[in-house]
């Protein structure tokens, strides 16, 4: 087993060593693994290109470490308990003898209609346990998986199959949350209109059990294409640069990009870093609230859980449903003792009352999580006081889809918490900040541009199809550098605070959205000539989206406009990227070379329009005070 860090000294010594000789380090790690060949050697890289390979030569299946190597010390152990959204129904558990069979079946179903090593298939389905079997199938037999959040819109979706040629969706019949019950599949045909034409297959699970149109010779039920089939497949034989997974994630520009990442790497780091960041031990029960559909889910759901022997929860629902218990109720049902969730979960929770809480048992709990955004301290203390009693620590996780695993965290236990910062980087993470220069700040207490300077295991390692385009994201903005995207601040003990994104991305209930993608959006509506998005204060959200819009002249009912807009965006990306309030101008600030100059849209947004300064650089100056006017009104 990997190593777990039991001491703020002991972290000490181990984070010198693991900067100083990485190569060494991460070896140890590694061999904790099972590999069907050793590594030749441990680490490549050029952040230029850029080209980062670790374990080089080494043959592996993840899965294999996930399942088969459980099998004789904790066969009969969960491995995985379903917390359904109706809290009437009963709970699904599986051992990891029971996963571990589960998977086998479908990867060999996989096989059986026609998947190979390589192959992309796309999964579009709600947090059931068939998702986990899914995408573990995949591994198992080399197909690469692509999760799709199901909240995307068909549009969205579509953009996403076509861009990795999927040739095989699995989905579901319908997806309950809350008291929601979306069509799933009926979305899936939506997108395969839309000339999907890689997919030759798209297996459905039955779920809610809802009617569904089936085409022939393309649809397929789950339950069918399990019958008959064998309870062991053997692992295929990965090299540890073989692609794992693509998931897609938004930047400041463009579409959506799939970020890559590989089988060895990632395997080490994720394991490493759930067992050392959540300190988990031999029959603890863990639970983190994400959805497979982003990485989080992916990390430290599936993977790093499975992979340190977990006992992992999966639950379909939402924190407010039935009631805004529900997650005080799951966590006093199944005992569990790592809790990891949102901000925005946890000010959506504190809103509803002390109450909530207080009537559910919640002594299990040993350690809190937080991800996604930035928590504020309000929340913090909330979530310290009323879940975790004063004495569960709260570790504060910072990472990216891009950056596969937490790289920024205190050690619960080990590290003397300080409220809202992210704490120190992770053993073999080398983190910086660089002015706009890209000079690196060496002084201890400084504000500047997040980035790091060395590789670690589960960094991405291209954005799929587009190379050029991940180095240029990641790592053409300063040299030698991986670049983060946020910005941060570093206290006189080393220790990091995230402050949040610094380029053009929005980060809404701690979805990234680019409002790019959701000004293109805007602008499919008839009437918009223009519109710029930019992301403002939520008390629940974080960040909302704000809309300032150009239209092609008066706008007769402004309610109506705005709903109509909402259907455009929900309709092109998805409900979650919806603005929450709308603003119609005559005009948006400009320079002399025509760009947008959002740090006015910012401030106007933000009720700080005081606080903008000179604008007499602007092309059109004017339009500022018409905008602090219009603020108070927006829809
Ligand atoms: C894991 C995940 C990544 C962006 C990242 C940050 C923000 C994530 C924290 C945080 C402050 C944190 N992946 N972010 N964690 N900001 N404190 N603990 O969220 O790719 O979806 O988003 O999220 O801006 O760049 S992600």
């Amino acid at each position: 087993m990997t190593l777990q860090i039991e001491s703020f000294q002991e972290y000490k010594k181990v984070y010198k060593e693991s900067v100083e000789k990485p190569e060494k380090f991460w070896a140890a790690q590694a061999r904790t693994f099972t590999w069907m060949k050793k590594w030749d050697k441990v680490l490549e890289w050029n952040f230029k290109k850029p080209d980062i390979k670790w374990f080089i030569g080494g043959k592996l299946n993840i899965t294999e470490n996930c399942l088969d190597r459980h099998l004789k010390s904790r066969g009969k152990q969960t491995a995985l308990i379903w917390e359904p959204n109706d809290p009437s129904r009963p709970y699904q558990s599986y051992t990891y003898q029971e996963l571990y069979e589960e998977v086998c079946r479908f990867a060999n179903a996989l096989k059986s209609n026609g998947i190979k090593k390589g192959d992309r298939v796309c999964f579009y389905m709600p947090m059931v346990p068939e998702l986990a079997i899914g995408i573990l199938a995949c591994a198992r037999i080399g197909a690469i998986h692509s999760v799709v959040f199901a909240g995307f819109s068909a549009n969205a979706l579509a953009d996403r199959i076509k861009d990795a040629s999927c040739k095989m969706v699995v989905c579901s019949d319908y997806n309950s949350r809350g008291a929601k019950n979306i069509p799933v599949k009926e979305i899936v045909d939506e997108a395969l209109n839309q000339g999907c034409k890689s997919v030759e297959t798209v297996i459905v699970h039955k779920n809610t059990g809802g009617a569904v149109k089936m085409k022939k010779n393309r649809d397929k039920w789950w339950h069918d294409v399990l019958k008959g089939q064998k309870k062991e497949c053997k692992p295929a034989k990965m090299d540890s640069e073989d692609i794992l997974f693509i998931l897609y994630t938004s930047g400041s520009t463009g579409t959506p990009k799939g970020v890559v990442h590989t089988c060895g790497g990632y395997m080490v780091y994720t394991c490493f870093t759930f067992k050392n960041v959540f300190q988990y031990k031999k029959g603890d029960v863990y639970w983190c609230t994400a959805d497979i559909g982003w990485i989080t889910g992916h990390s430290y759901i599936v993977y790093g859980p499975l992979l340190a022997g977990a006992t992992t929860i999966m639950f379909e629902g939402v924190p407010t449903y039935p009631d805004p218990g529900r997650f005080w109720h799951v966590c006093e049902k199944h005992r569990v003792n790592q809790f990891y969730t949102a901000p925005t979960a946890i000010r959506a929770l504190m809103a509803q009352g002390d109450q909530w809480p207080g009537h559910y048992d919640l002594s299990s709990i040993k350690v809190l999580g937080s991800v996604g955004e930035p928590i504020n301290s309000e929340a913090w203390h909330w979530y310290d006081e009323k879940i975790g009693k004063g004495k569960s620590p709260i570790v504060d996780t910072w990472w990216q889809t891009e950056t596969g695993g937490i790289l920024i965290s205190p050690l619960p236990g080990l590290h003397k918490l300080k409220p809202c910062y992210a704490q120190l980087p992770m053993p073999g993470i080398q983190p910086c900040l660089v002015d706009a220069e890209g000079k690196e700040i060496k002084k201890k207490e400084a504000e500047g541009l997040l980035c790091i300077k060395f590789p670690w295991p589960s960094m991405i390692r291209t954005t799929y199809g587009d190379h050029e385009r991940c180095r240029q994201v990641y790592f053409s903005t300063f040299e030698n550098l991986y670049f983060t995207g946020d910005g941060a601040r570093r206290d006189k003990d080393g220790h990091y605070r995230i402050i949040g994104r610094v380029d053009d991305v929005i980060n809404v209930s701690g979805h990234r959205i680019g409002t790019a993608e959701v000004e293109n959006a805007i602008n499919e509506h008839a009437q918009v000539i223009e519109s710029a998005v930019v992301g403002f204060p939520h008390d629940i959200k974080g960040q909302g989206i704000y809309a300032y819009i150009i239209t092609d002249g008066p706008v007769a009912d402004k309610e109506v406009f705005k709903k109509e807009v909402n259907a455009v965006v929900t309709e092109v990306i998805g409900p979650i990227a919806k603005p929450d309030r709308i603003q119609i101008v005559a005009g948006l600030p400009k320079t002399r070379s025509g760009k947008i100059m959002r740090r006015i849209l910012r401030k106007v947004a933000a009720g700080e329009a005081d606080q903008i300064g000179d604008v007499s650089t602007l092309l059109n100056p004017e339009v500022v005070d018409s905008l602090k006017e219009g603020q108070k009104e927006a829809l």
